[in-house]
């Protein structure tokens, strides 16, 4: 079987197109969707669209799309102190574009389905080649996840026994690929909001019952159109997304 993941799509649009032209050779056989599917970009309803209809993947819930799904008002209350205005800035940012992306969802009717995804997905059942699909880690949604600064240590105590051979999650919005003890970690690395990264990551992985390789892609897409429409749409993170996706704001580098 031919599987192709994405993570953190963001509600990008244009870089999940651009995923879905750089994989129309490799002929997919299934899509995982490893959660962050819609907050931050421009297209959230397009996005589960392409995704539901397009390439009929299976889902996994990432902690945005719990953002989305429960409302601003569920956020964690966040403290900063007065002289901190870019973590006040964030969180207010935040809220708005939680309730920005709800309405879309909610008036296209995808809120319920939202909510409904699972935090986790398997496939193989055969010692060496068992894969478990996670948004952050086995364990939670938020938090540390797969990257190449954790520590083997930290990653480890993430995996502890999760009964897989291969973890693959999202997240970090960073590309991984390293063993902790005997498990391979695996992050595709994002799909919409790239860090350290000039493109949309995905990953193509053979698997069957005696071996699973796995190989990252990174295709560039034009941001300028994605921009456009944040701004066309008054998206209340439009700053932010912008960015990341220019590469300026910090957390992109
Ligand atoms: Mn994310």
């Amino acid at each position: 079987m031919r599987l192709g993941v994405v993570a953190d799509v963001h509600g990008n649009a244009t870089a999940l197109n651009a995923v879905l032209a750089d994989a129309a050779p490799y002929e997919i056989d299934h899509w995982w969707a490893l959660g962050d599917l819609v907050l931050h970009g421009p297209d959230p309803v397009e996005v589960l669209e392409l995704l539901v209809d397009v390439l009929r993947a299976e889902f996994v819930k990432g902690n945005t799309d719990r953002y989305v799904v429960d409302g601003p008002q569920a956020l964690a209350p966040a403290h900063h102190s007065e002289a901190d205005v870019v973590g006040r800035e964030f969180s207010r940012m935040l809220a708005q574009s939680v309730d920005w992306t709800r309405r879309r969802l909610d008036d296209a009717g995808w809120l319920a389905w939202l909510d409904r995804l699972p935090p986790s997905l398997r496939l193989g059942g055969q010692p060496g080649t068992r894969l478990l699909g996670v948004h952050a880690s086995p364990k939670t949604d938020d938090g540390p996840g797969i990257d190449t600064d954790i520590t083997s240590d930290d990653l480890a105590a993430l995996f502890d026994g999760c009964e897989a051979d291969v973890v693959v999650g999202g997240h970090t919005h960073l590309a991984t690929d390293r063993l902790v003890g005997p498990v391979r970690a695996l992050n595709p690395g994002a799909t919409g909001l790239p860090r350290r990264s000039n493109g949309a990551g995905w990953l193509f992985i053979e698997h069957d019952d005696d071996s699973l390789t796995a190989e990252h892609h990174t295709v560039q897409f034009d941001t300028e159109p994605v921009v456009e429409r944040l701004r066309k749409h008054r998206h209340p993170g439009a700053d932010s997304a912008e960015g990341v996706l220019t590469r300026v704001h910090p957390f992109a580098s």
